[in-house]
């Protein structure tokens, strides 16, 4: 019997979930647009350079999206559904020192591991957890009362959550269980209908509209989903260039002609989409909502912990960026300062090397020849910006005391499962790939 495997699954759920968000947000649709242009005349520039950080197929295909939720429960029912395709949390982000919005949440990100994988579709959705407990935003009274709201709703339903279960156990499902899965999960992330309580949710947004987004609602939601762009900066003037407002700059790294670090990113803010109130007295009336925008990114080197120190020292010194930064892929390799895969140099010496030299010295003897490993992950606290694109008022965390402690290891308890960590993972590729190409030497 055929089965739908879990690869096969996230490629399908990540164009379905396109189609809705490019049906329910419009601006969506012209930022694919522009950004397939902007990707089109960077190949037709850089030629095969612009593949050095994936291929084209790829990067065309790759999205990230962005949901949130209000228990751990509730994150622990994501990590079946996105289980079932193959994706794993990965990674631990603390939003609520972000600066200069602090944020009520925690967040993961679940996406595939392997090259392979990733490769074959690099789908991820970066996954925020609401933290009711910290007293830096909700006082003991309003945390019952969350909890108590999010324990009476249903996110996903129970036949949704078994289909995934057996496709995580049997490593995919049956045509028809697939579809049906597929129905169900993308049902789950679409924007609701339902009438939203005007008290509740205006209580919960003078405190932080992403708490309002997350606690005040029955569901969750995709509020983005994110395209790559091989020019960033090029783009971001095509879309002002199409009348679409964008937020006042890219976050991230400034541009430059050294080497494409980490993340870079920017977005613009959704237009307000209706949604039915249900008001103090009961009765239902029409309003509005701006709960989602749009978001787009270019990819660059993923940094090992060294690398990352001293991209935060540039950040906070970017007039200095280039005396800071290497300007070579190679320097980033010699310092150590980012991840890479090898593989034997078609052209290489006839002599094996020496034992114990390094992988420096294997690229200078002209052994092997290195790639740099894309940056699969987050940066949201340097860009909390985006993460405020689409709030309006105030709110934010008093700076007192009674923010409750969370860490990785906090977060996998809950699940009951290990989250990745990031780092780990490029550094296990990285080893690998030095082992198997030493071998073939
Ligand atoms: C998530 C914001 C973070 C990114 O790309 O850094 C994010 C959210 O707004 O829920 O998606
Ligand atoms: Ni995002």
């Amino acid at each position: 019997m055929t089965i739908v495997d879990p690869t096969t699954l996230r490629a399908r759920f990540a164009v379905r979930l396109s189609d809705l968000y490019g049906s329910e947000v419009p601006a969506y649709t012209t930022l694919l647009e522009v950004s397939q242009e902007v990707n089109r005349r960077v190949l037709e520039r850089d030629g095969a350079r612009a593949e050095r950080l994936g291929s084209i197929e790829r990067v065309t295909a790759e999205r990230h999206g962005a949901i949130r939720v209000g228990s751990p429960a509730e994150l622990a029912q994501v990590t079946r559904v996105f289980g079932a395709l193959g994706m794993s949390p990965t990674g631990f982000y603390d939003l609520r020192d972000a600066h200069p919005r602090p944020i009520p949440v925690i967040s993961t990100a679940f996406r595939p591991t392997g090259r392979d994988e990733l490769a074959k579709n690099p789908f991820r959705v970066f996954t925020s957890l609401l933290v009711p407990e910290d007293r830096r935003f909700f006082d003991a009274d309003l945390e019952l009362r969350i909890k108590e709201f999010i324990s009476r709703r249903e996110l996903f339903v129970p036949e949704l959550l078994e289909l995934a279960d057996h496709a995580t156990a049997d490593g995919g499902l049956p045509p028809d269980a697939a579809d049906r899965f597929l129905d169900l999960a993308i049902a789950s992330f679409a924007l609701s209908d339902d009438p939203v309580d005007r008290t509740w949710y205006d209580e919960l947004e003078q405190i932080s509209g992403v708490a309002a987004d997350i606690a005040g609602v029955g569901s969750t939601h995709i509020n983005h989903l994110t395209p790559r762009v091989l020019d960033i900066d090029e783009l971001y003037a095509a879309m002002q260039a199409r009348g679409i407002e964008m937020i006042d700059k890219i976050q991230g790294p400034p541009r430059w002609n050294g080497p494409d670090v980490l993340l870079r990113q920017t977005s613009f803010r959704a237009l307000a989409e209706p949604r039915r109130y249900r008001e103090a007295d009961g009765s239902i009336t029409d309003g509005t909502m701006r709960v989602r925008f749009g978001e787009v990114e270019a990819r660059g080197i993923a940094l090992t912990p060294s690398g990352r120190d001293l991209y935060e020292k540039a950040m906070a010194d970017p007039d200095h960026w280039s005396e800071l930064i290497p300007g070579s892929e190679r320097a980033f390799h010699t310092q150590g300062l980012a991840y890479f895969t090898y593989r034997p140099a078609p052209l290489r010496p006839s002599q094996a090397p020496a034992p114990g030299l390094t992988p420096d010295e294997l690229l200078t003897g002209g052994w092997l020849i290195a790639q740099p490993i894309v940056y699969e992950d987050f940066l949201p606290r340097s860009a909390a910006g985006i993460f405020a694109s689409n709030l309006s008022g105030a709110g934010g965390a008093d700076t007192g005391q009674g923010g409750a402690e969370r860490d990785i290891s906090w977060l996998a308890e809950q699940i009951g499962r290990p989250v990745n960590v990031p780092e780990e993972l490029y550094a296990a590729e990285s080893k690998a790939s030095m082992a198997q190409a030493l071998e073939q030497l």
